[in-house]
């Protein structure tokens, strides 16, 4: 029998552009993929789930948060070679606002995040992780043209 290792696959992420008021949420990343860069709530697709309800479990999951308006943005192709081990990852961008208005965030999983804050788009904190980065030079912006 062939002694070979499996090769690497792409994944899938869902991150979510939360906004309120001119800002989004992002927090500083401690997982090993885009390690101390900042970037927003999300994570793995799992089997069989839409890109809504991933984006609202996980959203959920990191920050305690409920969101609404759940959206499809955009969606970027990324290969991370600089990383521990390089990773593939397609990351599907959504945009969403808080059901209630008055929630704070909060870090739930503080081994995967240094905390969560409001940033405005045209002023985030650096290093922003790969996926973002890329769609901010790219002159992307997450809000609604009619956005108040
Ligand atoms: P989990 O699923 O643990 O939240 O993973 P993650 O935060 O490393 O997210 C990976 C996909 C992102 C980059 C959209
Ligand atoms: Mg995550």
């Amino acid at each position: 029998m062939e002694n070979s290792l499996p090769s690497p696959v792409p994944k899938v992420g869902v991150a979510v552009f939360l906004l309120k008021d001119k800002k989004m949420l992002l927090g500083r990343r401690r997982s090993s993929v885009g390690h101390n860069k900042f970037f927003l709530p999300g994570g793995h697709l799992e089997f069989g789930e839409s890109f809504e309800e991933c984006a609202a479990r996980e959203v959920k999951e990191e920050t305690g948060l409920d969101i609404e308006k759940i959206e499809f943005l955009t969606v970027t192709n990324n290969v991370f070679s600089e990383e521990p081990k390089p990773v593939h990852m397609v990351v599907i961008f959504m945009r969403a606002v808080l059901a209630d208005p008055h929630q704070l965030p909060q870090n739930i999983e503080p081994d995967k995040c240094d905390g969560w804050d409001w940033y405005e788009w045209n002023n985030l904190p650096k290093p922003l992780f790969g996926a973002l980065e890329k769609l901010e030079q790219g002159g992307f912006n997450p809000f609604p043209s009619d956005w108040k």
